[in-house]
């Protein structure tokens, strides 16, 4: 199996969480999209109705328009009943780092309200400690003087070898934007950063940050795909 078929069949799975009437959160990522895609589906089928959806992004919000998904927002929907989001790295005990598509922001307001978030990766996402991959730990920040920030940040981790880049777009090098018109540095760690509360609490104190791309204790159950089939973990 491909890793697109290994994520379909992880977004499949979550969507049987799904039940008519449900006000759902709809993740961002190449996983959340068959997740969005199914949920589309069903709902033409008549299999599901009156869902309401609440998109992370806006690539999503425009995917679920296009199939016809009626989409609403936190200001009317303070509390959701379900999310479904991919994962750029889960730990042993459901922590995530997201944001490598960029929309952690989103992403964490809305997950961070719902009284279940499913989890959907392909096996390859699976971590003993997170920023253990070697890939970006991305954290928004906002423009201004955004070298600073990414400075300050990278000196918070000296002891872990961190390295901070400012994200670009392609070959141009202009800065990626994020959806809420950010910027997004992402962290690279040489070793482990320790305890993850600790270094949640000193990206956030630092003025000139948005939202970082950990989250801890926020995932209710997680969905793996992996070549031997599907396993399901809940919290
Ligand atoms: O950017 C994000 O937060 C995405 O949800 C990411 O975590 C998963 O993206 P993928 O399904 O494309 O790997």
């Amino acid at each position: 199996l491909t890793q697109d078929e290994l994520k379909k069949i992880a977004a499949y799975k979550a969507v049987e969480f799904v039940e008519s009437g449900m006000v759902l959160g709809l993740g961002t990522g190449s996983t959340a999209k068959f997740a969005v895609e199914r949920i589309g589906e069903l709902l033409r089928q008549g299999k599901l109705q009156n869902i309401v959806g609440v998109p992370t992004s806006k690539m999503t919000e425009e995917q679920a328009i296009s199939l016809g998904i009626p989409l609403s927002d936190l200001d009317s929907h303070p509390v959701l009943d379900l999310a479904i989001d991919g994962a750029d790295e889960v730990d042993p005990y459901l922590n995530l780092v997201k944001g490598r598509g960029g929309s952690l922001l989103r992403e964490k307001m809305v997950e961070g309200v719902c009284r279940k978030f499913v989890v959907i990766v392909d096996e390859s996402k699976l971590v003993k400690h997170l920023g253990g991959s070697g890939l970006a730990m991305p954290v928004e920040i906002v423009p201004f003087c955004w070298k600073f920030t990414a400075e300050r940040l990278q000196s918070l981790f000296e002891d872990s070898g961190c390295v901070a880049k400012l994200r670009t777009c392609g070959e141009n090098g202009y800065p990626f934007v994020t959806d809420n018109s950010n910027y997004i540095v992402d962290l690279y760690f040489k070793k482990d950063i320790g305890d993850l509360k600790a270094a949640s609490d000193a990206i956030l104190r630092l003025a000139g940050v948005v939202e970082h791309g950990m989250f801890l204790d926020m995932a209710t159950t997680l969905i793996v795909a992996g070549k031997h089939g599907v396993t399901v973990k809940n919290k």
